[in-house]
């Protein structure tokens, strides 16, 4: 009842073979004999791009001609992962391909495997732009990102001798699915002063001048829609020297190397991503991309209204803005300034405009990930913002005082400036202010937010300005792509692939949790999986695992929050035990091979450590021969989205276990139960809501809760406090050099035994304990293990991005989709 390729670009195989062959021998100028994987890969993409554009050029034209409302999606960050297999797939083209590269002799998996992954992001706020904009596009909003083309993404990893080492990331080789536009250029001005005049009617008016101009160029990325005409655009901008500013009386005057100066300063606007995740470093070079990027978005998204020739009020009728997390916060400021400035508006005309047009979702509750800027900096870079900034927080703090006349203490601390040494700008009081909604992105994250750090603010504004949204991921991506066998097994038990459109059609599996061929065919892909990463294991590391082993997984950044070390002291206690078992015990046991992998942030000595610690962990257990399969702990290098497309369907057990409160979703706690793995989770971000949704029987929750945390860390007086005899055991080894030089792990272990132990890994350590070991009696029983597997993907039609975009156009954006 269902078909693959409906794709109408490609016919047949023979269409396409003949594309193929035309951009080998015309657009790579290569011959067919001497055609390599890369060219393959080349040629596959240009023919699949050439599709793709006259989709993406009719959709533009259907939201320009209807003039509907847009949504604008600002994100610092959007980590795409590989394009030509996503794109294949949603197209629907990609069996044509296959069996077209098959004749040609090529294997599509060798081809997808040749793409750099686009890695412009860190972690989950990245990732979750990345699956919005899959969703956007394939239920058809109008919609646009907007980002910096970085030069290099998120570093590399090589892990040696135990040690991270990073490894710049140069992607941009040869990357097909960026159409630069020289045509769509914008200046941008930085430094400088502001100089007050008046103008014809007396009104006084701000000039910004002097000071330096980078030029903004434009790089499009087409993002095709799942089994949808519907191709909408990624722009991405990247800096170079402004014409005027290679200057050519230098170039003759022999300055020569001066001039090229000037333009490698200007390009070191986009040239990198910070690797910093929930840290806020406060560098210049950072506020500048900030400002480069808004700035640059705004004048195209005011550029494209202008063309529509509608009255200013009308702007939040055409544009939606949401600030992923508070980096794009200055376009707030730069908005404002448009108006007043530049286009005449009265302040409180242009404020209403604002306010109207902008939404800000929070991403994190970490204080150290909360952005500040030093009001000195801002006179420096950008003068006339400032004078905007404390204009809006005049006004703002004015309207507060009237509401709250009695409350001198309310002002100092809901004030935009933190009147610190030096004075900050707080920018998440900025976004606030100037939006007219701000969301978290979990249930538990939401309301904390609003308890915590926006207390004040709900006061003042009300509860209707927060809200929540939890957090989705695709489908397409996270199953289909990730997981072709499961997604066929899926569809044909659910009516075919429309699951992937309507997520929660997945509750027709439930029907068969207790089917034993369908238990046994679902056992058999995951087996299969885990096969797959076996190989991949060997072959990077020169490691056998045992595919029938119980795979438990950690991947994500490194973080104490995330508590990495609370699973490696896990994994230690886990082989002290194993040690102390007699042969016939170690029978008993179920095989385990613990697997971690991700990037430590370059200035995180703490993290770095955890993987030094792991790694190290890792080669004295591999080795030893008392254990053999019954514990292997793998370090996987360079974790990123192509990976976690391998790793994440092989996972039996998954780990997200962060100190209840801080973490403020997850994202990959949705895409390991989607590929029917369990999750050991503590109760914090969406894996409250994960256990509502597929039943607290189905997931190993542990630890302590939100609401204890404040008074545990109080509890925990600075200096010793007492560690139980578990973990003590756990330190000893680690001190005893069991697992080299204990002077390396110094500092893990007594920031949980003698400094605090803010991550509570003691207070939760041994419930992790007992509840892994409730893991392991579970495992052994396949069959209900499966079942709670099957019936757990069941009921996760709730976290599709889909879901969660379709809440964001309702009760934030107000769009509706574009028909097609
Ligand atoms: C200023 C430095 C900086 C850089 C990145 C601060 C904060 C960030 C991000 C907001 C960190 C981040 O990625 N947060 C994650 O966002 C995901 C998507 O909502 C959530 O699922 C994660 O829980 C949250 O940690």
């Amino acid at each position: 009842a269902w078909t693959k390729n409906q794709f109408d670009g490609f016919k047949n195989k023979d269409e396409f073979e003949k594309e193929v062959v035309r951009h080998v021998e015309t657009t790579l100028a290569r011959s067919m004999f001497n055609c390599d994987d890369v060219a393959a890969y080349s040629a596959t993409a240009l023919a699949f791009r050439d599709r793709l554009i006259k989709d993406w050029n009719k959709t533009q034209q259907r939201q320009t001609f209807t003039d509907s409302k847009r949504i604008y999606y600002l994100s610092l960050e959007f980590l795409m992962g590989r394009a030509l297999d996503n794109a294949m797939l949603n197209v629907k083209g990609k069996d044509i391909a296959k069996s077209a590269l098959d004749e040609l002799g090529f294997r599509i998996e060798d081809i997808i495997g040749q793409e750099n992954d686009a890695a412009l992001g860190n972690g989950g706020l990245g990732r979750l732009a990345a699956c919005f904009l899959d969703s956007m596009a394939s239920l058809n909003y109008p919609a646009w990102g907007y980002g910096l083309r970085y030069r290099y993404g998120i570093f590399k990893q090589e892990i040696i001798d135990g040690y991270q080492v990073e490894v710049p990331d140069y992607w941009l080789d040869f990357n097909p699915w960026e159409f630069p536009r020289h045509d769509v250029t914008v200046d941008i001005q930085f430094y400088g002063h502001v100089r007050k005049s008046q103008d014809a009617n007396g009104k006084t008016v701000a000039n910004w001048e002097g000071g330096e101009t980078v030029t903004a160029v434009a790089y499009d990325m087409p993002i095709p829609g799942y089994d949808t005409p519907s191709t909408n655009n990624l722009r991405l901008w990247s800096s170079k020297a402004a014409s005027g500013e290679f200057d050519f009386q230098k170039f003759n005057s022999g300055e020569y190397e001066s001039s090229v100066a000037d333009q490698q300063r200007a390009e070191t606007i986009s040239a990198v991503l910070y690797p910093n995740d929930n840290l806020d470093r406060g560098k210049e070079l950072r506020l500048k991309q900030q400002y480069f990027w808004v700035a640059a978005s705004l004048y195209d998204i005011v550029r494209r209204f202008k063309k529509s020739k509608r009255a200013w009020r009308e702007f939040p009728d055409q544009v939606a803005i949401q600030l992923n997390d508070t980096h794009p916060t200055l376009a707030v400021v730069e908005l404002q300034r448009i108006l007043i400035d530049k286009e005449g508006l009265e302040w409180d005309e242009a404020w209403a405009i604002v306010t109207a047009t902008f939404g800000y979702t929070n991403h994190t509750v970490l204080p150290e990930a909360l952005e500040k800027w030093p009001v000195g900096l801002f006179q420096h870079l950008l003068p006339r913002h400032l004078q905007i900034i404390y204009d809006i927080n005049l006004f703002f703090l004015q309207s507060v005082e009237k509401r709250f006349p009695d409350d001198r203490d309310m002002l100092s601390r809901v004030s935009i400036i933190e009147e610190s040494q030096p004075k900050m700008v707080r920018m998440a009081y900025l976004a606030i202010v100037g939006s007219h909604k701000v969301n978290g992105v979990a249930e538990l994250h939401s309301d904390l937010i609003q308890t915590t750090i926006f207390k004040d603010f709900v006061k003042i504004y009300g509860a209707d300005k927060f809200t929540n949204v939890t957090n989705g991921i695709t489908p397409r991506r996270w199953l289909h792509q990730a997981n072709p066998r499961l997604s066929e097994l899926i569809a044909s038990k659910t009516g075919g692939y429309d699951y992937l459109k309507d997520l929660t059609t997945l509750n027709k599996l439930e029907q068969y949790v207790d089917d034993k061929a369908f238990r046994k065919e679902w056992a058999e892909i995951k087996y299969a999986n885990k096969v797959r990463l076996a190989k991949y294991i060997k072959s990077t590391l020169d490691i056998t695992v045992n595919p029938a082993a119980l795979f438990d997984v950690q991947v994500k950044r490194i973080h104490e929050y995330k508590r990495q070390q609370l699973n490696i002291f896990g994994v230690i206690y886990r082989y002290l035990q194993i040690k102390e078992m007699s042969a016939e015990e170690r029978k008993k046991q179920a095989p385990r091979v613990s697997i971690f992998g991700g990037k430590a942030a370059p200035g995180y000595w703490m993290a770095k450590q955890i993987i030094h610690l792991i790694n190290n962990v890792g080669s004295v257990v591999n080795k030893d021969p008392d254990v053999g399969d019954l514990l292997k702990v793998i370090f996987l290098e360079d974790y990123n989205v192509s990976k976690a497309e391998i790793i994440i369907p092989a996972s039996d057990l998954s780990e997200h276990i962060s100190t209840a409160g801080t973490e403020a979703s997850g994202t990959s706690n949705m895409k390991f139960v989607l590929n029917g793995g369990l999750i050991i989770g503590t109760c914090d971000g969406a894996n409250i809501e994960i256990t509502r949704e597929i039943g607290q029987e189905n997931i190993f929750l542990f630890g302590t809760l939100s609401e204890d945390v404040e008074d545990l860390r109080h509890n925990h007086t600075y200096g010793k406090h007492a560690v139980d005899s578990g973990l003590q055991k756990v330190f000893d080894a680690i001190t005893s050099g069991k697992f080299g030089d204990a002077n390396d792990f110094g500092a893990l272990v007594s920031a949980v035994r003698d400094h605090g132990d803010y991550y509570l890994v003691s207070d939760d350590f041994q419930s992790y304990i007992d509840t892994q070991k409730m893991v392991d009696e579970e495992y052994k029983n396949q069959e209900e293990w499966v079942s709670k597997c099957i019936r757990s993907v069941a009921r996760m039609g709730f976290f599709s991005s889909d879901r969660c975009i379709n809440e964001y156009a309702e009760e934030i954006w107000n769009i509706e989709p574009l028909a097609v």
